[in-house]
């Protein structure tokens, strides 16, 4: 199991927590995880030094504060592995340029850029992320559905090696949640949250102060019918409010639709705010308290660095010897 997250925008948003983070902590329980903050990714667009490495640190307190429990995944910055950008770049030189022209996070990426400010980083990036899942050997990669994609090259790029090359690499598969696949914003419940596309109003920032929380919640665009009912096509806000909701509080979503049969969305709203605030509120404080204590952060993410370069260097020297690269001696 690998998955990664952009230590870029500060707090972690409902989307990622919903999408990716919390089915890391359910599944550092029964699998050997690898879990990191994926700096390098960071850095495909402009970053300012001195908040990188404030948001990194910031990062892997949430994932702390969200439940990661590092006696029970290795947990790590991807930048304190080396293997990962050398890895990338086999994977760069295995790699089409149309096939990497066809990922549509670059697209989307580089049009928010602005054309000439796209870097070749950014260009490649879904191809170090490649490199990132097959250096571990993951099976399954825990991700939101906006990365099915990316799992997609990743299966082929290793297939393709595998092929060329002997058995190398385990073809992996995603590990998508249908009922928090996709969070929607909550002012245009047409496009998933994220932190770049959505406005302010429709972004939830888990380290945002609870009662913004629970306004931008009850202020959720719905439709003008009054039934709550889940239908992503026609009722997309009422039914990402229950997806949120059923998620949160672990009530399937019929059991959500009946309890509210002949009420209003307001009531809908009212229980969602109170879930929210209850989730985030000590979600902040355990944030706080691991920046708190920086040397055990350190300490966290050199224990879990030393882990995960253990198998990374393995399949890295493999991969190596495969493709006939001299070995230093
Ligand atoms: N809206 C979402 N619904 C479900 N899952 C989501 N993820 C992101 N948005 C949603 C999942 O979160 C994980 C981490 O993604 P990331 O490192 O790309 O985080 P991000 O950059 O903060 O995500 P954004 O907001 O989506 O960034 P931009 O705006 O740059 O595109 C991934 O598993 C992702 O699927």
């Amino acid at each position: 199991m690998l998955s990664g997250i952009q230590p870029t925008a500060g707090s972690f948003h409902l989307g990622n927590y919903l999408g990716a983070v919390r089915q890391w902590v359910a599944l550092q329980e029964t699998h050997d995880a690898f879990y990191m903050v994926v700096d390098l990714h960071a850095i495909t667009i402009p970053q300012d030094p001195a908040e990188l490495r404030a948001n990194t640190r910031l990062a892997v307190a949430q994932l702390l504060a969200a439940g990661l429990d590092p006696e029970r995944c290795t947990l790590f910055v991807q930048s304190h592995v080396p293997e990962h950008a050398q890895l990338g770049w086999v994977m760069n030189c295995l790699t089409g340029f149309g096939e990497a022209s066809r990922m549509t996070q670059f697209k989307d990426k580089s049009a928010k850029q602005g054309a000439d400010r796209a870097t070749v980083g950014l260009f490649t990036y879904p191809v170090l992320q490649v490199a990132d899942i097959l250096l571990y050997q993951a099976n399954q990669v825990p991700v939101g559905e906006d990365q099915r994609q990316h799992i997609e090259l990743t299966r082929d790029l290793a297939e393709r090696f595998n092929g060329r090359y002997g058995q190398t690499f385990t073809v992996p598969a995603p590990y998508i949640l249908k009922e928090t696949a996709k969070i929607f914003d909550l002012q245009d419940p047409a496009v998933k949250m994220s932190k770049s596309a959505s406005t302010p109003k429709g972004l939830i920032n888990l380290l945002d102060d609870p009662k913004v929380t629970a306004k931008k919640v009850k202020s959720a665009v719905t439709d003008t019918d009054t039934v709550i009912r889940f239908d992503a096509e026609k009722k997309p806000g009422v039914s990402n409010l229950l997806s949120i909701l059923s998620t949160l509080s672990g009530s399937p979503v019929e059991d959500l639709e009946r309890r509210y049969e002949g009420k209003g969305y307001g009531a809908l709203k009212t229980d969602l705010a109170e879930a929210m605030v209850e989730f985030v509120t000590p979600f902040r404080a355990r944030t706080q308290q691991y920046l708190d204590d920086p040397e055990t952060l350190d300490a966290i993410l050199a224990k879990g660095a030393e882990k995960a370069r253990a198998v990374a260097a393995e399949t890295l020297a493999q991969t190596y010897d495969r493709m006939g690269l001299l070995p230093a001696k």
